[in-house]
C-alpha cells in the first residue's frame, strides 16, 4: 500500500474524528465532526507528523485508502455490517458498557460478539503496526479497542503503546463477571502507560492484574515476567474551555440565549439536561424529581421549566429504544397532568446541536442537572462551566460522574435517592446568588487550569518520559 503514511504518532480510536456526507451530486465527501478528542489531539497531531486510525461509521463499504482531510492525515478501517452489530453494537454496547457502568443494565455474554471483538481489534492493530512510523508512539482510545495495545506490541515491540480509558473501570467484583476477563487485561497490559479518568479507576485494573493475571505491582506500577512495567494512573479528561468562554461570550450566543429564554415565556428560572440518550444517565430519575415538585406545588410551571435535550444515541440497540420510549412516555404524563396551554413542565427535544446553539443553552440554563448513575467523567458538566462568564448558575451533579471528582463546589446528589435530589433541586433552585457565585467562581477555575489540551500533554508526556524497556527475548519482525 503505497500511499499508507507512516507517522511518529498515531491515533487509534473506532471511529475516525470525520463523517462522510453523500453531497447533492451524488458523490461523497468528508466533513470533520468537531468532538472534544479532535480538538485536543488536532494540534498535537499536526506538530508530530501524525495519523488517525478509524471506522469511518459506514458498514459494508470497499476498503477505503489512507487520505488526506484539512491536514490531518486519516486512515479508514472497514467494518462489514455483521462486525457493526457484533462488535460494536454487540460486545462494546451490549457487553462491556453495562459491565464497566456498575452493572446499570444487565450486560450480555454471547461467544459470537466476543470472536468479532478479536476480529476488529486485531485488525486495527494491523492497521496501526503498518501506519507507525519506526519507534512511533501510539496512542490507543477506549473499550472497543483493549485488545489492541498486546497485538500491537506482538507486531512492534520498538513502539511506545499507551491506552485510554473514557469510561470507568469497574471493580473487581463486577469485572469478574466477564468469561474474556483475563484476555481483556492482557489486551491492555500490552500498554506502556494505561490512563484512566480517576484513581479507584486505575486502582481496580492494578488489583486485578495482581489477583487474576498473578503479576507483581507496585502503587501504580505493574511488572510483566519479562520486567516490562505498565503504568496505570488517572489522566481526568477535560473540553476545550477557552474555546467554549469564546463562544459564549460572543454577541451570538448572547442573542440566541435571550431568544431560548423568551421563547419558553421568560420563566424565573430555567432547568437544563443535556445527555446522550443512555440508561447510564439518570434521565428518568432526573425527570421524575422534577415532576414531583411540580405535582407537589413546590414549583409552579410559571416560574420553573426543565428543558432536557436527549441526544439520539445507539438507536439500533433494544434497549436504548425501550428506554427512549420510557422517557418520552414520562415526559408526555408529566406535561399532560401538570403542564398548562403554552407552559408544558417539560421541554424534551430529541436532537443533535451545533456547539454554537449548545453554548446558547448553556447560557439559557439557570441550573444544570446532571445526574448519572455512572459516568466516565461526564463533559455536559464542565462546558456549562464554561459557559457561565459571569459566575452565575448552578450545577447539580450526581457524585457518581467522574467531573464530582474536581467539581466539588457543584450541589452534590446521590441519584438513586429521589427525594434527596428533590431536596437539592429545590436549593439550587432558591440559591442564594452570593454561594452560587463562589461555587462557580471556584469551579471555573478549575476547567480553565485544567483544559483538554493539558489532559493530553500530560498524558503525552508521561508516556514519553517512561524509561525504555530494552525486551531482548523478542525477536523484531521484519517491516511490513
Ligand atoms: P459521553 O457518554 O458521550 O462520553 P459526555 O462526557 O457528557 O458523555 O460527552 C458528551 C458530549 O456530547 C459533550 O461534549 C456534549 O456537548 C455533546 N453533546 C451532548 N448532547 C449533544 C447534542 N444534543 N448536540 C450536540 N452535542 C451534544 C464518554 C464518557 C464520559 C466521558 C467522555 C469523554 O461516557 O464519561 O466524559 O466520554 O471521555
Amino acid at each position: 500500500m503505497s500511499r499508507t503514511p507512516q507517522a511518529d504518532l498515531v491515533i487509534v480510536a473506532n471511529r475516525l474524528p470525520v463523517d462522510r456526507v453523500r453531497l447533492p451530486d451524488g458523490t461523497d465527501s468528508w466533513r470533520t465532526s468537531p468532538g472534544g478528542l479532535v480538538t485536543a489531539l488536532e494540534p498535537v497531531l499536526r506538530k508530530n507528523d501524525g495519523a488517525w486510525i478509524g471506522w469511518p461509521g459506514s458498514a459494508d463499504e470497499d476498503e477505503i485508502e489512507p487520505f488526506v482531510e484539512d491536514g490531518l492525515s486519516l486512515v479508514p478501517v472497514a467494518m462489514s455490517s455483521q462486525e457493526v452489530e457484533e462488535f460494536y453494537e454487540g460486545f462494546s454496547n451490549g457487553t462491556l458498557w453495562p459491565l464497566y457502568h456498575d452493572v446499570v443494565a444487565k450486560p450480555e455474554f454471547h461467544r459470537e460478539w466476543w470472536d468479532s471483538y478479536v476480529a476488529v481489534n486485531q485488525r486495527f492493530a494491523d492497521r496501526a503496526a503498518t501506519v507507525a512510523a519506526e519507534g512511533a508512539t501510539v496512542w490507543v482510545q477506549d473499550y472497543q479497542l483493549q485488545l489492541v495495545p498486546q497485538m500491537l506490541r506482538e507486531q512492534r515491540p520498538d513502539l511506545r503503546i499507551g491506552f485510554y480509558l473514557h469510561i470507568p473501570f469497574p471493580p473487581a467484583e463486577l469485572f469478574s463477571q466477564l468469561p474474556w476477563r483475563r484476555q481483556i487485561l492482557e489486551g491492555l497490559l500490552g500498554a506502556d502507560l494505561i490512563g484512566f479518568q480517576l484513581p479507584g479507576a486505575a486502582a481496580n485494573f492494578v488489583r486485578l492484574v495482581r489477583s487474576r493475571v498473578g503479576h507483581k505491582t507496585h502503587r501504580d506500577t505493574i511488572y510483566l515476567p519479562d520486567g516490562r512495567p505498565v503504568k496505570a494512573t488517572a489522566f481526568p479528561i477535560s473540553i476545550d474551555t477557552a474555546g467554549f468562554e469564546e463562544l459564549a461570550r460572543s454577541e451570538a450566543t448572547e442573542k440566541r440565549a435571550a431568544e431560548i429564554r423568551e421563547a419558553l415565556g421568560n420563566p424565573r428560572k430555567i432547568f437544563l439536561g443535556v445527555d446522550r440518550l443512555d440508561y447510564t444517565k439518570g434521565i428518568y430519575s432526573r425527570l421524575r424529581a422534577f415532576g414531583e415538585l411540580v405535582r407537589d406545588g413546590e414549583l409552579d410551571v410559571e416560574d420553573a421549566v426543565f428543558v432536557q435535550v436527549a441526544t439520539p444515541s445507539r438507536e439500533r440497540v433494544e434497549q436504548y429504544r425501550i428506554l427512549r420510549d420510557e422517557i418520552e412516555m414520562l415526559v408526555g404524563r408529566i406535561n399532560g397532568d401538570h403542564g398548562r396551554i403554552g407552559s408544558p413542565a417539560i421541554h424534551y427535544l430529541h436532537s443533535s446541536f451545533p456547539r454554537e446553539e449548545m453554548a446558547a443553552f448553556y447560557r439559557a440554563a439557570d441550573i444544570m442537572v446532571v445526574t448519572p448513575f455512572r459516568d466516565g467523567m461526564n463533559l455536559v458538566a464542565k462546558e456549562y462551566v464554561a459557559c457561565r462568564i459571569h459566575d452565575d448558575g448552578a450545577l447539580v451533579l450526581s457524585e457518581f460522574a467522574g467531573a464530582a471528582a474536581e467539581l466539588r463546589q457543584a450541589w452534590l446528589v446521590n441519584p438513586y435517592d429521589i427525594d434527596g435530589m428533590k431536596a437539592t433541586l429545590l436549593e439550587a433552585y432558591a440559591a442564594d446568588e452570593k454561594d452560587s457565585n463562589r461555587r462557580m467562581r471556584a469551579m471555573r477555575r478549575t476547567v480553565t487550569t485544567h483544559d483538554v489540551s493539558k489532559w493530553a500533554d500530560e498524558f503525552l508526556t508521561e508516556l514519553a518520559g517512561l524509561p525504555e524497556h530494552h525486551d531482548k527475548s523478542v525477536r523484531r519482525p521484519a517491516r511490513r
